[in-house]
């Protein structure tokens, strides 16, 4: 049985849908401050899917599992740098405290294994490029801080519990389902704009660089870190193969949508950004033998597609 928690949210949600397309059992935690029920609608009508409305602050949530959990996803989190910088007390109480508590729930249930949903934040502005598991952690947001935090408690309770813990570093995600909010992540940010007339707001000059990975892939290493037994004490960047800056992001998607009335214009550099953002993917493959096979080009096109399918709607 696993337990994905942010189970109706961007990754979570189309984790859910792969674990019960390849006959998992899993039960889904979301308390929907950010999740969607539209997110899971299918996985709803799934008999081996359970849905458990509640956060992972839930003192009590322990005492509503009587079954034994194999793997914990641990997916639920805030994920926006830029609300982090607004309200760091918030994001180090979800993203830091929740995970203390999600890795007490495994302790508790005797989980075998927790994957965890760290962030390339962690690294900062690094030197070299591109950045791997050894390059030293150097938060430039208070999010960044939240996740060195939650690794931490993720490598205490392997090395004084046992048990097994994979932390995924990863990197800018995209695709279906990622949700369109001022703390969202910039591809569906721009789409978004571009299918609504809205103007593309780049911050600061746009040549910052992301490793951006489409969520297809990271739903497929995610699983593999459930499931692999060299995975066990790793931490693992998940980056995409394809690094691009945010002013060509912009033109690329502008150019998808081409009947589009939106423009490109500059706004004030963010607070706590990181400049480049390229990951190395050579421990995930080395370990989990994965390597990204959604490209840029390809998942930009289907992700665009997706959004017209669904302000349709
Ligand atoms: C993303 C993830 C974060 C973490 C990190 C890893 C989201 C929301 N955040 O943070 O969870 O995993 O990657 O490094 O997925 N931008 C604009 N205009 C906009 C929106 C964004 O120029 O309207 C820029 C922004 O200033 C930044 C870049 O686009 O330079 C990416 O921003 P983001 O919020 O998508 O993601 P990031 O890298 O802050």
């Amino acid at each position: 049985m696993a337990l994905v928690t942010g189970c109706a949210g961007f990754v979570g949600s189309n984790l859910v849908d792969h674990l019960l397309d390849i006959g998992y059992s899993v039960i889904g935690l979301d308390n929907f401050s950010n999740g969607l029920e539209k997110n899971i609608e299918s996985a709803l009508m799934n008999p081996r899917f359970k849905l458990i409305t509640t956060s992972i602050m839930d003192d009590e949530l322990a005492s509503q599992l009587d079954f034994e959990l194999d793997v914990i996803y641990h997916l639920a989190a805030i994920s926006s740098v830029k609300q982090s910088v607004e309200d760091p007390l918030l994001v180090h109480d979800i993203n830091a405290t929740g995970t203390l508590k999600m890795l007490e729930l495994a302790r508790l249930n005797r989980a075998r294994r927790v994957v965890f949903s760290s962030s390339a934040a962690v690294y900062g502005m690094p030197e070299e490029m591109p950045v791997n598991e050894k390059t030293p952690v150097e938060p430039l947001s208070p999010y960044g801080a939240s996740k060195i935090a939650a690794e931490m408690y993720l490598r205490a309770y392997h090395n004084t519990y046992g048990i097994e813990t994979v932390i995924l570093r990863f990197f800018n995600i995209y695709g279906p389902r990622q949700a369109f909010s001022p703390y969202s992540g910039v591809v569906s940010i721009f789409t978004n704009n571009a299918i609504q007339n809205m103007p593309i707001i780049v911050d600061g000059d746009g040549l910052q660089t992301r490793s951006l990975i489409h969520v297809d892939d990271v739903v497929e290493i995610t699983r593999l870190a459930g499931e692999s037994y060299r995975a066990v004490g790793e931490t693992l960047n998940v980056a995409g193969n394809d690094t691009i800056n945010i002013l060509e992001l912009a033109s690329r998607i502008l150019a998808l949508v081409p009947e589009s009335e939106s423009s490109i214009v500059h706004g004030p550099a963010r607070q706590g950004d990181i400049k480049e953002s390229i990951g190395s993917g050579e421990r995930a493959k080395k370990i989990l033998d994965f390597t990204p096979s959604v490209t840029l080009d390809d998942g930009l096109e289907r992700t665009v597609d997706w959004y017209r399918d669904n302000l349709r709607s």
